[in-house]
């Protein structure tokens, strides 16, 4: 289905002058922000491993991006996760002194590996969404109408901070801008620990995840989910999460999580940065999470060979 997007006409309402952006990649949410950017009023450029212009049409609309020309000020990286550190590093000698990163990503485990990477000038983000969108030959389809929370991740982020929001709520808004991204990295590393590796090992839509089988084994890997989140200091409502993740199954129903999508097409998955990060934080705090390490086990087998 088609969903109307609403971002208005680029004024740039901050205080501080629009940045110029670049998108890494040409992955199906890459192309949406981009292609909201440009109707915007934006003009992103791709940043591309061959650098080559990109046509695509989305909502009935031709649309073309050019190649993004360094130095680049602003980019947003919504590359998987276990992209995201040579992306950066192959970014670093293109970047302004000031530039603004923006990850975005399923799972955790990459910021702090490229916080100490940028200059003291350069301002890191984080921005998770709810976002669906969906590659289909020329065209980007917005499948899914989402929501983003954005956060600074350093103090050179929150001096942009005005100017990264506006373009984020044109991108992949409507955006709520917090200080503290990880409560809500921590909420969707639940969502995705369960409904990601069960969709891809049972190769299911999310709506099956609703079948009564199943919820013995979402309860257990929530529960382990919970456990490693208080223990790192954030605290996971159970009864409140296995909501949310009910509601997430409902909404997506119809659609195949990303990591079955992976694993159909013979692509890496995430996996690492999902149940393999609730894996490795539990080792951290001497916890057992039986059901998390059987998830990571099975779906490092069934991946093996692909995109390493
Ligand atoms: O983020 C997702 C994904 O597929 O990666 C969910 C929320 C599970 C939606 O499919």
């Amino acid at each position: 289905m088609l969903l109307p997007d609403t971002c208005p006409v680029a004024s740039n309402t901050s205080a501080q002058p629009a940045l110029s952006w670049s998108i890494v990649g040409h992955g199906a949410i890459g192309l949406l922000a981009a292609s909201r950017l440009q109707l915007a009023g934006y003009k992103p450029g791709l940043w591309l491993r061959q650098p080559a212009p990109v046509n695509i049409q989305f909502q009935q609309q031709p649309l073309q991006f050019l190649p993004a020309v360094p130095p680049l000020s602003a980019v947003l990286v919504p590359v998987k996760s276990y992209a995201v550190l040579e992306a950066v590093t192959t970014l670093l000698p293109h970047l302004t002194s000031d530039a603004q990163l923006v990850l975005s990503h399923n799972g955790m485990g990459n910021i702090e590996q490229v916080l100490p990477l940028l200059a003291p000038q350069q301002g890191l983000w984080f921005l998770t969404t709810t976002h669906g969108a969906l590659k289909q030959a020329q065209s980007i389809l917005h499948t899914g109408l989402g929501q983003s929370v954005l956060a600074p991740l350093n103090r050179a982020a929150q001096a942009h901070s005005g100017a990264v929001s506006a373009a984020m709520d044109c991108a992949l808004g409507p955006v709520a801008l917090t200080e503290d991204i990880q409560p809500f990295l921590w909420q969707k590393l639940a969502i995705n620990a369960v409904i990601n590796p069960l969709t891809a090992l049972h190769n299911c839509h999310n709506g099956e995840l609703a079948q009564p089988q199943y919820q013995q084994h979402i309860s257990a890997i929530l529960h382990e989910v919970c456990q490693v989140a208080a223990a790192a200091g954030y605290a996971l409502h159970y009864e409140v999460t296995l909501e949310r993740i009910h509601a997430v199954i409902q909404s997506t129903a119809a659609n195949f999580s990303s990591m079955q999508q992976d694993i159909v097409h013979q692509r890496r998955t995430e996996i690492e940065a999902i149940n393999g990060y609730i894996v490795a934080q539990a080792a951290r705090f001497k916890l057992a999470v039986p059901h998390n390490a059987q998830l990571l086990h099975l779906l490092l087998q069934l991946q093996q060979g692909y995109g390493r």
